[in-house]
């Protein structure tokens, strides 16, 4: 019996589920098994299986064993694209969009992402926190276990340092993994203005390698745009971090065809992201170097774009499509990843199959992660939602509510 224990000892044993595992290697929609169990050990997924098929020896030696009554267990959401850790809003900016003036008029002016940089840097490591762990409780309680944080509000060392030093405090403080991105190529700060080449120099040559020897950069982002930085300035920042070993991503094909996807795939890039602009030749270069695009209705909604992605050719290409909240002050203060999912369905037309496999799978993917979260598969992680629901399409079909009942991550639940 204690070798028994010792092989089952499971801590948490869910029973009578519908399991989306998400996983590749099942074959129906959604990877679903239905009425199924899943079991975990540690902060690892250590069983999946039909009921009858449970180890009978297993029940006594499970310490937490839960009935989900037939409810729907996903993997743990994962917002792959935001941009959380900030001081500030942009209501002003939201009036005077509506009062006529354009993004990118307003972003000349002075405004947008700029303004969003000066209250970033008045405000102190402890306020920038506090507002930031507010956002991210909201956006957890949709399921989200594991988030991306860039920074990009800060623009000079010790400010983007602060930013990521926050993002890294969020992921210590709570059940979330968040992992960091260096935007450092955002925009231009106030004091290069008109020098946006001796910017991209004091970012490639000492602002991300700092922060690199700091271990506060998992991926490195840029934002290739008229109003951001050209494809050569990106390419300086790229190859920086090709040399410190580290992933790229972009916001590439937002506002105009910049061919930033092109360039992207040539360095590998785990993410192209936004991509309303992006073209035939676009989507071929990411589908060789199976890069993953990312989609942000968000953005799409709140700038009131009607440009839509090239989501059939994506589609047929069978390139990996991810979507994400892109939360920010600016071009997309959402909190619900939930609504992304909606939005991605009626705006883009995805499927609430490819929806939910935007927020899993395909978003862990989008992170290089694929191999631990995003799917739920023995040895895997145990980042598990239980919602209050059967149908995983209701995820995407149902605006406004809050399905999201009991959250494992890294194998310790909580009620929602
Ligand atoms: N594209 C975006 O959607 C965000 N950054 C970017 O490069 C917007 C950021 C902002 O407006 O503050
Ligand atoms: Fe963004």
């Amino acid at each position: 019996m204690k070798n028994d224990f010792k092989k089952y000892g499971w801590d948490n044993l869910w029973v009578n589920a519908q399991i989306a595992t998400m996983s590749s290697e099942v074959d129906a929609p959604y990877g679903l098994k239905p009425n199924c169990s899943i079991a975990t050990r540690g902060d690892r997924i250590v069983w999946i299986g039909e009921e009858d098929s449970l180890p009978r020896e297993a029940f006594p030696s499970t310490k937490n064993v839960i009935d989900c009554q037939g409810k729907l267990v996903t993997p743990g959401l994962i917002d792959c694209h935001t941009h959380l850790v900030h001081a500030g809003d942009r209501c002003n900016e939201f009036e005077m969009r509506l009062n006529g003036a354009s993004y990118e008029e307003i972003a000349l002016a002075g405004g947008g992402i700029v303004s969003t940089v000066n209250a970033t840097r008045k405000s102190s490591e402890d306020e920038l926190f506090n507002e930031s762990a507010s956002r991210l409780e909201r956006l957890m309680r949709d399921g989200v276990t594991t988030v991306e944080i860039k920074s990009g509000y800060g623009l000079n060392l010790d400010d983007e340092k602060k930013q990521l030093l926050v993002a890294q405090r969020l992921g210590e403080r709570l059940p979330v993994h968040v992992v960091k991105t260096f935007l450092g190529a955002h925009a231009i700060p106030p004091e290069y203005s008109g020098q946006s080449d001796a910017y991209i120099k004091e970012v490639s040559e000492n602002i991300l390698p700092a922060l690199h020897s700091l271990g506060l950069v998992d991926a490195v982002d840029a934002f290739c745009e008229t109003i951001g930085f050209s494809l050569n300035q990106v390419e300086q920042v790229f190859k920086v971090a090709n040399k410190l070993g580290l992933p790229v991503k972009l916001h590439a094909e937002q506002l105009s065809n910049m061919k930033g996807t092109q360039l992207a795939s040539q360095y590998n890039a785990l993410s192209v992201d936004h991509l309303e602009y992006l073209d035939s030749e676009g989507v071929n270069s990411i589908k060789k170097s199976g890069t993953v695009a990312v989609l942000l209705p968000g953005a799409f909604y709140c700038l009131r774009e009607t440009k839509l992605p090239p989501i059939k050719l994506l589609r047929e290409s069978d390139v990996p499509i991810a979507i994400a909240t892109d939360s920010n002050p600016g071009s997309s203060p959402v909190l619900s990843l939930l609504l992304m999912l909606n939005m991605g369905c009626t705006f883009f037309k995805l499927t609430p199959e490819e929806a939910l496999l935007g927020v899993t799978r395909n978003a862990a993917s989008a992170l290089g992660l694929a191999h631990e979260i995003g799917s739920l598969e023995v040895g895997k992680r145990a980042d598990i939602v239980l919602w209050n629901i059967s149908n995983p399409a209701q995820l995407s079909h149902t605006v406004g509510h809050l399905p999201c009942e009991q959250v494992m991550f890294r194998g310790v639940v909580r009620n929602v």
